[in-house]
């Protein structure tokens, strides 16, 4: 046990226990080398902002109309995260309060769709997300889901399928984006095939919405009807979420936020987005977002250069999907043996994957976090020999695997230490 936690006192006095677990959670993301691609590290503001006196406050409703009263400050809060979104993405109208990506996509078939209607969208092996109407999702059991894939030829996505179920399925709902798609959106193709059938087009930027906002993608605004994402991930501010939209949508979209599916906002997540929002309007953000893609785009030429398949060859964004099945290991095993070695990524299925996605075929990886720590675009290298270190080492056997990951670690170790990460290094 190391010492009372220094960093939160008050919690250290109340809760020894649960202050030691935080304690311990910030050394493992301070040593460890974090690549999943969904991952990130807030700020300290951003920290800040989310553990405040905010949170004490119920505001059902919006800004100007609330159904309790003392909104005077949250009010304010609410207009500045919101005005902060439309600011950044060029967009009409932002709704900040959906709790994750998962409720703000459901409040988008609230404000669409009647149950039994048809929504287009990936299919979650090919690279999709759960709630585009996947079949576990109450997305695809409440409404009539029809998935779209990836070509097997090149790993992209199959517009010539996206057109063709458009126009023999006529969906309501389209959805383009995902969260194992390495290469660019389509946003104009996309919305042509919604124009084309009358369908709504939702862009589901969550991954990428950080390099959207930092001109590192291009922006769905124009294209898409109904844009959702996530504020966590390369946008990196806090576990929440907004749906923006044109003004025309406005009202459907705020009807199915509140009262549709959810209660009270919460009011510090909603700060921390604000701050969250202000960073990345800044110059830092633009230089972050383009390294984001500089260094995943070199991760996956040292790994292909070391014989590892990239979907797609490669990536234009932040992740890289990895099918292992030529390295004679499946994603399972090399996805804990890198972790025991203080590489943290996320097993992961394939296009086309013959095995199930609990032990699929490949892993996800993603640059966002060792960007935000400053790690630069010369030390990709260096974290492709890791990863081929230790998969190489799982496909050898147990005794190779463990002596490796012990090595391993102890270099990811020092690295980590030369590159402190934000909100943790006080
Ligand atoms: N769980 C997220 C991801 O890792 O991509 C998507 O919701």
């Amino acid at each position: 046990m190391s010492s009372p936690h220094p960093h939160h006192p008050a919690l250290a006095a109340t809760d020894p226990e649960l202050a030691e677990l935080v304690g311990a959670e910030e050394r493992l993301q301070a040593e460890t080398l974090r690549l999943i691609p969904s991952e990130n590290y807030v700020s300290q503001a951003v920290l800040e902002a989310s553990g405040t006196v905010l949170q004490n406050k119920y505001s059902e409703g919006y800004p100007g109309k609330r159904y309790y009263e003392g909104q005077q400050v949250i009010d304010q809060v609410e207009r500045l995260a919101a005005d902060r979104a439309r600011e950044l993405f060029g967009v009409e109208h932002a709704n900040v309060q959906p709790y994750s990506g998962s409720p703000a996509n459901l409040a988008v078939y609230l404000a669409f769709l009647k149950p039994g209607d048809t929504v287009l969208g990936m299919s979650l092996p090919m690279g999709g997300h759960l709630t585009h109407g996947w079949g576990v999702s109450a997305t695809g059991s409440w409404f009539r889901g029809v998935q779209y894939g990836v070509r097997r030829d090149t790993g992209r996505v199959d517009l010539d399928q996206v057109r063709e179920l458009a126009l023999a399925e006529r969906p309501k709902l389209i959805f383009c984006g995902g969260t194992a798609v390495p290469r660019t959106i389509d946003f104009p193709a996309f919305a042509g095939i919604a124009q084309e059938v009358g369908a709504v087009l939702v862009a589901d930027i969550a991954h990428i919405a950080g390099l959207v906002a930092g001109g590192a993608h291009p922006s769905p605004v124009g294209h898409a009807d109904v844009i959702s994402t996530t504020t966590h991930k390369t946008l990196r501010g806090p576990r929440g979420a907004m749906l923006m939209s044109t003004a025309e949508h406005a009202k459907a979209i705020d009807r199915a936020v509140f009262p549709g599916l959810q209660g009270g906002p919460h009011n510090q997540t909603t700060a921390a987005i604000a701050v969250a929002l202000k960073e990345a309007s800044g110059p830092d953000f633009r230089k972050y977002a383009a390294d984001v893609v500089a260094n995943a785009k070199a991760l996956g030429e040292e790994l292909a250069g070391r014989g590892f398949e990239l979907v797609s060859g490669g990536t234009d964004n932040h992740l890289l999907l990895i099918d292992l099945t030529g390295k004679g290991v499946a994603g399972k095993p090399a996805a804990k043996a890198l972790d025991r070695a203080g590489i943290v990524v996320n097993y992961n299925t394939v296009p086309y994957d013959p095995r199930k996605p609990f032990d699929p075929s490949g892993i996800r990886i993603g640059t966002p976090s060792l960007t935000s720590r400053g790690v630069p675009v010369s030390a990709m290298g260096q974290v492709a020999e890791w990863i081929d270190r230790v998969v190489g080492a799982v496909a050898v056997g147990e005794a190779q695997t463990e002596a490796e990951v012990g090595k391993v670690r102890a270099e990811v170790a020092e690295l980590m230490a030369a590159w402190p990460a934000p909100g943790l290094a006080r």
